[in-house]
């Protein structure tokens, strides 16, 4: 069994609707056990074509027997649910689902590398992350501290949906 994050977003179409059904696919996947969810984040898009809209964000812990490339499948299989295009790098898309940290597992593959080698320096993970776990660590510095120093921090917002606060 190995411990992970993931992070997903989305900036088009039903943006909530489509984050929980992909934590909904994750937690249904064999070999993938959903052990918590953050809170949801409203971010501005980091890098990409101006204009694009606002994203959803959100980070998951899960348990999986599942090897690495494994899981990056299973990540890119709930990304196709959701009709994911490749078009522009770092374009707009309906979800995006990366894989964060695996175990302690640290692997410069270029296919899957991890950590994920920008997850250090965007609040739109770090943020909703320190939400679900405020003493998490990544590559040996508190998360706490990462996401307290990523200029994208500033910008985020908890997302309510609904009548509840
Ligand atoms: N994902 C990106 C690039 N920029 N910005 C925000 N706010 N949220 C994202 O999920 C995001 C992004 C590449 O995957
Ligand atoms: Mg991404
Ligand atoms: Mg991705």
């Amino acid at each position: 069994m190995a411990s992970c994050v993931l992070a997903l977003g989305s900036n088009l179409g039903e943006r909530a609707g489509t984050l929980e059904a992909a934590v909904a696919e994750l937690a249904a996947t064999d070999g993938i056990e959903l052990v918590s969810v953050s809170g949801t984040a409203l971010t501005k898009p980091v890098g990409g074509p101006a204009g694009q809209p606002d994203f959803l964000n959100l980070v998951v812990r899960v348990e999986t027997t599942l090897a690495p490339l494994e899981l990056l499948a299973a990540c890119q299989a709930v990304e196709q649910n959701h009709l994911r295009t490749r078009e522009v790098r770092w374009g707009p898309r309906t979800l995006d689902v990366d894989v964060i940290t695996y175990g302690e597992l640290i692997s410069d593959d270029p296919v899957l590398t991890l950590p994920h080698p920008r997850a250090a320096i965007r609040g739109f993970v770090l943020v909703p992350w320190l939400w679900m776990e405020p003493d998490a660590m990544l590559g040996g510095t508190p998360v706490a501290e990462l996401a307290a120093a990523a200029e994208d921090s500033a910008d985020i917002k908890h997302f309510h949906d609904g009548p509840l606060p």
